[in-house]
């Protein structure tokens, strides 16, 4: 039994969706047939079935990279393959609008987590399968939401202390959006031997002076988490070696 999930590794799939939101997982495995819940702890709820006749699980990972860690390496420990993270975000560009969606193809490692794990130089990266699945099935995809694809940062911070984090440097740099978990995973699917990445509906500018547009509870927000989703479903089933 996987400590924290809770989950039996003989009932999880070898390809899986991770979310943070506990609900949204319960969501994203509605779309399943023949589901079933096979865990239930703490932030972590797993569920299975199958897409396309294909088995899959869909695990919430709750917020902030140590946490999500927890999920992510006893996934690992249970012999999960493949993982695409469908997660919410905010944008760094100002043309990457609220409402639509960005596939990670690597994450600056913000975050307090992976430095613990790995030297600093050590990249974040998604895999390249992966992400051309993601890019595939976006391609495909029938909603019509617009999808960029970049690179993303990873934080801790969700509210600001006295500490300025410099997000106009990243922005400069062209990082399309930043998000709580990328890093934590692609780092650590790198160390487990996994394949992994990331696609994520945008909700709001992160921008300071545009905080005030964040809102993750919108008809245009609950359609781009649909539409990654059903992407994010399509990319996991499709991606091979
Ligand atoms: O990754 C971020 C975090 O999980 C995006 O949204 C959450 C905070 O609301």
């Amino acid at each position: 039994m996987l400590t924290n999930l809770k989950v039996d590794p003989a009932e999880l799939p070898k390809r899986v969706i991770v979310c943070g939101d506990p609900k949204r997982a319960a969501l994203i495995s509605s779309k399943l047939e023949n589901q079933r819940q096979i865990g239930e702890n703490r932030e972590y709820h797993s569920y299975a079935g199958t897409w396309k006749g294909v088995e899959v699980a869909v695990v919430s990972h709750g917020v902030g990279s140590p946490g999500a860690a927890v999920c992510f390496e006893e996934l690992a420990k249970g012999g999960v393959e493949y993982i695409i993270r469908v997660g919410t975000a905010g944008s760094y560009q100002r043309e990457i609008e609220p409402g639509s969606l960005v596939i990670s193809s690597a994450a600056v490692r913000q975050d307090g987590l992976t430095s613990q794990l790995v030297p600093a130089g050590f990249p974040a990266v998604a895999n390249r399968r992966v992400a051309d699945a993601l890019v595939q099935a976006a391609k495909a995809d029938a909603s019509g939401l617009s999808v960029a694809e970049g690179i993303t940062l990873t934080l801790d911070v969700f509210y600001s202390g006295v500490v300025e984090f410099p997000h106009k440097l990243y922005q400069k740099a062209g990082v399309l959006a930043v998000e709580m978990e990328n890093s934590a995973l692609f780092v650590i699917a790198a160390l487990r031997g996994m394949k992994t990445g990331s696609i994520l509906a945008i909700d709001g500018y992160a921008d300071a002076d545009l905080l005030e547009s964040y809102n993750p509870h919108t008809d245009a927000m609950a359609k781009a988490i649909e539409a990654e989703a059903l992407i994010a479903l399509d990319a996991v089933v499709a991606v091979t070696e």
